[in-house]
């Protein structure tokens, strides 16, 4: 209960906030966690610069993961299993279908979170040391990790899914996404997109100064819920839209609250998986969608020790 209290507050706080008390909340949250955890907190680390470019830019490079047998063992786990017609597992997900049916007639096949979660390696790669070390940096605490995704994203289709291949922001509370192709990923495969520093209010309201646009663009620019028009990004933004190319096993850092999206794949399909890692749990939706037998089942493949049973906990029943 008193966890479920903690948590509403918090998601309350900041949907509550201005942006701009965003990052002083965010800090004054990482203190509390790192003064209520001392002993899993890590020391000095050797990872600054790719902490400091994702606080500066909102994305850094964080290097292979996975080896090229590990990718295609991974790929081979999806290969067999149905999805849905969406990318992410929620409520609203809809039936499972077979993954050729639905490259067919949707946008996307979206792996359920069960299927994610038993996939060889992805649930290693998330808490790589590495990764884990640039996230506890970024945020200022330990990261929860609270959700990890998988799903194709398929060519062929006239119109763009509105999320997520348009440019949305994720919430306004300090979080980052751990991004991992699966397939190479060219120009022709659906690249993913950030633009660079769109989480920083003074860069955003320097480039609309720059652009010859009025500060009445700022709230279009920060959506309650929704997507940013592709007029003010191209008009704003163009010169800082950052598209992420290269083989399959790439992976890289984003803070999620910059403007970001999915472009529409023209004639390769394209798998990804992504890592969730925050402050405080989010999207509880994997965690019910994955149920206590589940949970369980996984603990054996991480560490058991305090650090990792706070950033797994809500994926892992450690027993
Ligand atoms: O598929 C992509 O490249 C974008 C995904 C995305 O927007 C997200 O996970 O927040």
């Amino acid at each position: 209960m008193e966890r479920a209290i903690y948590e509403a507050f918090v998601e309350t706080v900041f949907r509550e906030a201005r942006i701009e008390d965003c990052a002083r909340l965010s800090d004054l949250l990482a203190t509390a966690v790192r003064r209520a955890l001392p002993e899993i907190c890590l020391g000095e680390t050797d990872d600054g610069a790719v902490a400091d470019d994702l606080t500066a830019q909102g994305t850094a490079r964080v290097g292979d993961l996975l080896t090229h047998d590990q990718i295609k063992q991974t790929c081979r786990h999806f290969e067999t299993r149905d999805a849905f017609a969406e990318h992410v597992d929620a409520d609203e997900a809809g039936t499972l279908r077979p993954v050729a049916d639905l490259a067919r007639d949707s946008h996307f096949a979206g792996f359920p979170a069960t299927t994610v979660l038993a996939a060889p390696n992805l649930l290693e790669a998330a808490n790589d040391p590495r990764v884990l070390a640039v996230a506890e940096r970024y945020l200022g605490c330990p990261p929860t990790l609270f959700q990890i995704s998988a799903w194709w994203s398929f060519p062929g289709h006239a119109r763009r899914a509105r999320y997520p291949q348009t440019f949305p922001r994720d919430g306004k509370y300090r979080h980052c996404k751990l991004f991992i192709y699966l397939t190479n990923v060219d120009d022709e495969a659906g690249p993913h997109e950030v633009v660079i520093r769109s989480h920083d209010i003074d860069t955003i309201k320097d480039a609309l100064r720059r652009t010859g646009h009025a500060e009445r663009h700022w709230p279009a620019l920060f959506p309650a819920a929704g997507y940013v028009r592709d007029q003010i990004i191209d008009g704003v933004f163009a010169d800082r839209i950052k598209r992420f190319l290269g083989p399959a096993g790439s992976s890289f850092l984003v803070n999620t609250f910059c403007l970001h999206r999915a472009v529409p794949p023209k004639s390769r399909p394209r798998l990804i998986a992504v890592a969730s890692y925050g402050m405080f749990p989010q999207f509880r939706d994997a965690r019910i969608a994955l149920g206590p037998a589940v949970r369980a089942s996984l603990a054996s493949r991480l560490p058991d020790t305090p650090r990792s049973r706070f950033i797994n906990r809500e994926l892992i029943e450690f027993s």
